[in-house]
């Protein structure tokens, strides 16, 4: 068994050290998985219900804790790993009412009753990546539990404490032992060993496009059931009839919050010709007060990146200086820093087309609605997006015509718990969070019932 060492992204000092499983202790896991879920599954829906609002309770009384363990571990600021760990309860205590509400249907046939049953997987493998790692996860286990399943997760190698500490606080309140493991290990190990076991039944994966793909092809061998939730390149598209002053003031944290490691990150903005030059000049004090250092700050607005191998990756994009409008500050010295950054990129250039998950922008202009349009869709992703104008009939235009899953008008917000998060196009595949969420961890069984004489 070999051990993974994590460093605290702010200082690079050792945080502590995890053993990565192998395949032989995943595979014993998922057998208790697999017990503890067949009794789970059994339990009254109320029971099951009060397990949940239990476990929310316990994830509350921890919450300083866990947000403390995230800032270390992954380098938040800690009001975000605040909001995190709080955001973690909310999503349990919702999918608590999720038990008494899986409601099947009873269909009008001929010579009988026809019923169908919302029936659980059985295991559920959750794979998360290491950009929010406890409110990733809890999109994954708090709806597949609710159904009736068992879950066994993955943590990204570099920041897996937040959700072994979940699995503990699941344990505390009186979960079953088995029900909900989180097993730290390589992605190529023990990620691949859920799409590669029979009696793993669906794969839940948040991370890169590149191994989605992979962990996609991967279940198609057994047909096994599959939500991705990948990468981004999101247009924050600002007309010149929108409120510019609010627009600009807001774009820095649509885009730099968690230091632009967020799926949903509006790293590019679009403005309209005539407001573009004003549109900068209201940008760059905006960037300039980002307060970017030590994570453990009430008043820092963004930390680190995760690891040296990522800074390296978001420096890669780094343009000759042509192309570079303006940057904010970033402290010296240990620590994985990067300044937030201002691009005017080229439509076509790698800036400006890939998704570098880190702070960096690119600030790019266009002529009239159609043309902003077409600028948005020209992404092999859909996933986020913002329009900011004062023109509703346009605002509902425009929405309707970006390919993307999730768009606000005249606000940068994406994820709430109670509404359908995901994806278009290669930014994935199914819907968390919202009302549906539940019944994607099901299978739809129908009954029909003769009844003679009917
Ligand atoms: O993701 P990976 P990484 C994007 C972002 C980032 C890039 C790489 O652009 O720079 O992806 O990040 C596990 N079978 N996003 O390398 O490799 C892995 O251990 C099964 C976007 O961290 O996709 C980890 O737990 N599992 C994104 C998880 O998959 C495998 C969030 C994600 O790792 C595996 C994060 C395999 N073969 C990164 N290989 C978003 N949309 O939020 C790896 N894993």
């Amino acid at each position: 068994m070999t051990a993974f060492t994590l460093l605290n992204p702010a200082d690079e000092t050792v945080v502590q050290s995890v053993e990565q499983l192998e395949i032989e202790q995943v595979d014993e896991a998922i057998d208790r998985a697999r017990h503890a879920q067949r009794r789970w599954a059994r339990l009254a829906p109320v029971e099951r219900a009060a397990a949940l609002r239990a476990f929310a309770a316990t994830v509350d009384a921890d919450a300083e804790n866990l947000a403390q363990l995230e800032t270390r571990n992954s380098g938040h600021p800690i009001a975000l790993s605040r909001w995190e760990a709080g955001h973690v309860r909310d999503v349990l205590n919702y999918y608590a009412g999720a038990p008494e509400r899986l409601f099947g249907s009873q269909i009008p046939v001929a010579g009988g009753i026809d019923i169908t049953f919302a029936e659980p997987l059985g295991v559920v493998g959750v794979i998360t990546p290491w950009n929010y790692p406890m409110t990733i996860a809890s999109w994954g286990f708090a709806p597949a539990l609710a159904a009736g399943n068992a879950v066994v997760l993955k943590p990204a190698e570099w920041t897996p404490l937040t959700s072994m500490r979940l699995a503990e606080l699941g344990v505390q309140s009186g979960l079953p032992e088995g029900l909900f493991q989180v097993l730290p290990g390589r992605g190529t190990v023990v990620g691949n060993r859920f799409v590669t076991h029979e009696a793993v039944r669906k794969v839940m994966f948040t991370g890169s496009t590149a191994v989605g793909k992979r962990i996609m092809a991967g279940c198609s061998e057994q047909v096994k059931r599959v939500t991705l939730e990948l990468g981004g390149k999101s247009a924050n598209i600002v007309f010149a009839d929108s409120d510019l002053e609010r627009a600009a003031a807001s774009a820095p944290g649509a885009v730099f919050e968690n230091s632009g490691q967020d799926c949903c990150a509006r790293s590019r903005i679009l403005v309209e010709r005539g407001v573009y030059d004003r549109f900068l000049e209201l940008l760059e004090p905006a960037v300039a007060a980002v307060a970017v250092g030590d994570p453990t700050s009430e008043s820092t607005d963004m930390g680190p990146l995760v690891s040296a191998e990522h800074l390296a990756k978001v420096e890669s994009y780094l343009p000759d200086d042509s192309t570079l409008a303006f940057r904010g500050s970033a402290p010296a010295g240990a620590g994985f820093w990067f300044a937030p950054t201002v691009l005017t990129p080229e439509r076509n250039s790698r800036a400006a087309t890939e998704e570098i998950f880190g702070p960096v922008v690119s600030v790019l202009p266009f002529d009239d609605e159609a043309d902003a349009i077409e600028l948005a869709n020209a992404s092999e992703y859909g996933l986020s997006g913002s329009i900011w104008t004062r023109d509703v009939s346009r605002a509902i235009r425009v929405s309707r015509a970006v390919e993307s899953g999730n768009l606000s008008v005249n606000s940068n917000s994406s994820v709430r718990y109670s509404t359908p998060f995901g994806g278009f196009k290669q930014s994935g595949l199914g819907r968390e969070l919202g009302p549906d969420a539940a019944l994607a961890f099901t299978e739809t069984k129908n009954v029909f019932l003769a009844v003679d004489d009917l």
